[in-house]
């Protein structure tokens, strides 16, 4: 199994010792001795950090020998191999997951306390790696975890952004940026592979050639960048399985702007290394629009064409002939920003392999599938065909050469329908030229996928209706999930133990469908009052970082409300806040009797918007002023506290899901793709309150109508709403609680002008109105079942018991079945 280099070893040693050991003392050794050799630290004398960063590179230990393993035996059993590309993994803090996965926590928990150090305290001394803006991001990381888990072959690319997304500060209320060094104190999570470098090209120009009296194409570059390995080690949960995800870093190239040292001149040519280095600076702070459009095609370009120099070479090591990669080989695009992998792939095969177009194409398009994750044609990324042509010659012209048949094979099929043609181009014309990028994955991907069954519908029938009146065949969708271990294991220990216990089994953590057993208890008062336990152990744990956090006490006895996501139009925020004004407008108009029948909530708030998105940073703003207004005001106490918990990611949501009652899913019918936040609060047994949108759909089945507080317009029933403009009735409420912000009740009347003026009068697009009344009525039925304890509790374990669907594996292995044709390959040692 594990070739020359380990038999050689383990004759001189014996098997046992060929593995890093796992025993206190052993443990003790390894992390004294990082403090000592890695971290420089006298091993009498450290601290925390210093401690937690040995511990990390113990841990990284383990993960490369599991790792090293993996790859021997994927090479020697050489599967076909699924190749991930995203440009956004939001993967947060990897101690804990990884000795959880390596089965290793308790040991090294121990070892600790030995040497006088608490996991615990350690592992809050990691930061999050934030490469990624928020669901598609955390996605992609659950989605390794899960490769890795069932032992799919597979390789994950990204981008190894210097500077992940920005850090958000609160500053009176309003939100500021800043910078995420992220790697200031180093990351021993990563390896840095500077032996596995590959020239990335720009610009130039394409000539013709003859070579054995065939024409190719050559291109000549302009400019040329290395991108150098960084690998992450991604360990599976009960399996010796260990993946990695290579993100590439830009540095200049000895070649670099050859032009510039020709010609002496210094400063330049240091200024455009520089250049170089920038384009794996910074991570896009926007998942919706893109600015910086010649940096953002440089970093997609380059992840790309180094993700695919990788690929070729690792299938060049053991083939020769290229018919066999569709065997070898499963592409997969996250969303549209990988999808010039396919202009480049072609490229390859033609001007590098030299294998005819009929040639290459027939393998294209059997290797790509694509999934999208919006709803929204705003999103898809297009590139204007200037800037194409200028940085990357040679796709533009591979680009046009695959539109030109498409669109003469298209006509065949649909005639002159010229608005169709049109519509179905690669090409975009208009004032500005532009190549559609989702377009290109579609034409040549074998898979186009949706993100929940919703989704799926509204592609087919509205942003690629076109397409699959076409190819029926192609379109499918694979719900969303996350991982259990991430968000039950690592997340909630208690509940993990207390799963455990009521299964009595561990096996869930794999084979999540076991939840379901949970049902069998849901009204067993024993498990009752085991589950409070938990969900108060949880609350406790949030209202201390609160209170750190903010200062502001809350009450373990109110009704922990949770609306955490990035902060947008479409999810609504907005109507959040509304409620909580009506929510406090209507305790200030109650008589003292009636105060005492009201539910005492925390409503708590989290959630990023984009830097350059001034609706969303007034939606923050708003929140802000309101919390001000009602947490100080003596009359409501702990009838109504309101928090906002800034710069939230992976580590907070840790914190923040396991001790939410209930969390809210606003978003406007039809705009939420799929929604992976209400998975993990689901699973953690927290109720949810939503719209009819994305996955919520499948939850409902999955968990009965009953255990949910669901709102608002479905999505059949927006269309004709909007279309009433300012005939549309709303709620006197509705009225009420606008008007009391344009007149001043929260202060900066004026500032928050706009933001009434875009949901009044007819210009409510995200029909904050027309959902209000049934909003409102949806908070007061979950008031209602949260006074009732035993109902609550019931409806929280079916939640927990019906969240199987929603879980990572789920998903990947629909994926790796369906789409990717793939098999597990299971290192088996
Ligand atoms: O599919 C994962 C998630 O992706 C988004 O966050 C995205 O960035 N496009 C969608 O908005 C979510 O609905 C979806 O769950």
């Amino acid at each position: 199994e594990f070739g020359e280099g380990k038999g050689k070893a383990e004759r001189i040693f014996g098997l046992m010792d060929v593995f890093l050991k796992n025993d206190p003392i052993s443990l003790q050794k390894d992390i004294l001795d990082h403090v000592e050799f890695t971290v420089a630290k006298s091993r009498f004398s450290f601290d925390d950090f210093e401690a937690y960063q040995a511990l990390a590179h113990s841990v990284r230990d383990r993960l490369i020998e599991r790792w090293h393993d993996t790859q021997i035996h994927f090479s020697k059993k050489d599967p076909k191999r699924l190749y991930f590309l995203s440009l956004e993994f939001l993967m947060g803090r990897s101690l804990s997951n990884s000795v959880i996965n390596l089965g290793v926590r308790d040991q090294f928990a121990d070892a600790l306390s030995q040497l006088g150090f608490e996991f615990e305290v350690l592992a809050e001394q990691e930061g999050d790696a934030c490469l990624g803006n928020g669901g598609l991001a955390r996605l992609s990381a659950c989605q390794m975890e899960s490769l890795a888990t069932l032992d799919y072959p597979a390789i994950g690319y990204g981008l190894r952004y210097q500077y992940g997304l920005f850090r958000q500060v609160i500053l009176d209320g309003f939100q500021h940026e800043q910078p995420d060094y992220w790697l200031n104190f180093g990351n021993p999570w990563e390896i840095a592979r500077i032996h596995i470098t590959y020239t990335v090209k720009f610009y130039g120009t394409v000539t013709d050639e003859v070579l054995n009296k065939e024409k190719y194409k050559v291109w000549v570059p302009g400019e040329m960048v290395e991108a150098v390995a960084y690998d992450n080690p991604i360990p599976g949960y009960g399996t010796r399985n260990t993946i990695v995800l290579r993100l590439w870093a830009a540095k200049p190239s000895d070649q670099h702007n050859m032009e510039a040292y020709n010609t002496g001149d210094y400063v330049d040519a240091v200024v455009n290394r520089q250049r170089a280095e920038s384009i794996s600076s910074i991570l896009y702070p926007d998942d919706r629009s893109y600015q910086g459009k010649e940096l953002q095609l440089k970093q997609q370009y380059f992840f790309v064409s180094a993700s695919v120099q990788d690929i070729i070479r690792r299938f060049k090591d053991a083939h020769k002939n290229f018919d066999e990669f569709p065997e070898k080989v499963a592409l997969q695009l996250n969303d549209t920003h990988p999808s010039l992998t396919i202009a480049e792939v072609m490229r390859v095969l033609l001007d590098e392999e030299h294998l005819g177009w009929n040639r290459a194409w027939d393998i294209v398009c059997k290797i790509f599938s694509f999934t999208t994750h919006t709803v929204s044609p705003d999103s898809l990324v297009k590139i204007p065909v200037d800037l194409l042509g200028s940085l990357l010659p040679r796709h533009l012209q591979i680009i046009y050469d695959i539109n030109f048949n498409f669109v003469e094979n298209l006509k065949k099929m649909i005639g002159l329908d010229y608005d169709r043609l049109a519509r179905m181009s690669i090409v975009e014309e208009g004032a500005v030229k532009n190549i559609r990028m989702a377009n290109l994955a579609i034409i040549c991907s074998h898979t186009v996928n949706g993100v929940s069954r919703l989704h799926s519908e509204l592609l087919k029938t509205k942003l690629f209706k076109d397409f699959y009146e076409l190819w029926p065949h192609k379109f499918h969708y694979k719900t969303n999930g996350v991982t259990q271990r991430r968000w039950i294991v690592v997340s909630n220990p208690s509940l993990c133990a207390l799963i455990s216990k009521w299964l009595g089994t561990e096996a869930w953590i794999r084979d999540i469908d076991l939840l379901i057993g949970l049902r069998d208890y849901a009204t067993n008062s024993e498990l009752h009052q085991e589950w409070k336990m938990v969900k108060k152990v949880n609350k406790i744990r949030l209202a201390e970082y609160i209170e750190a956090m903010s200062g502001l006490k809350v009450s373990l006895d109110a009704m922990f409300d949770v609306h955490t996501k990035r902060v947008h139009e479409y999810k609504r925020q907005l109507l959040n806040i509304l409620g909580i004004i009506h929510r406090y407008d209507c305790i200030k108009n109650m008589n003292k009797n009636d105060r005492r029948k009201v539910v005492p909530r925390v409503c708590i708030i989290g959630g990023k918007a984009a830097p350059g998105y001034e609706m969303a940073k007034k939606i923050i703003k708003l929140f802000h002023v309101v919390a001000e207004k009602i947490n100080n005001d003596n009359d409501i106490g702990d009838l109504l506290k309101l928090v906002f918990i800034p710069d939230y990611n992976v580590s907070v949501a840790e914190l923040v899901i396991p001790g939410a009652d209930l969390s809210q899913h606003l978003s406007t019918a039809g705009h939420e793709a799929s929604g992976t936040s209400s998975m993990k609060f689901l699973m953690n047994g927290c109720l949810l309150l939503a719209t009819e949108d994305g996955s919520t759909i499948e939850m409902i089945e999955e968990i009965g109508r009953d255990n949910i507080f669901l709102f608002g317009a479905a999505v059949h029933e927006v269309p004709a709403l909007r279309k009433k403009g300012p005939a549309l009735k709303v709620p006197l409420q509705f009225l009420r609680v606008v008007r009391m912000i344009r007149e001043g009740h929260f202060g900066f009347k004026d500032y928050f002008k706009s933001l009434c003026d875009k949901i009044e009068g007819g210009n409510d697009y995200f029909l904050l109105g027309a959902d209000f009344a049934s909003y409102i009525e949806a908070q007061a039925a979950a008031d209602k079942a949260f006074v009732d304890e035993e109902r609550w509790t019931k409806m929280s374990i079916l939640c927990a018991a019906g969240s199987g669907k929603f879980s990572s594996d789920r998903t990947i292995q629909e994926y790796a079945e369906k789409t990717w044709g793939i098999q597990p390959c299971r290192c088996a040692f």
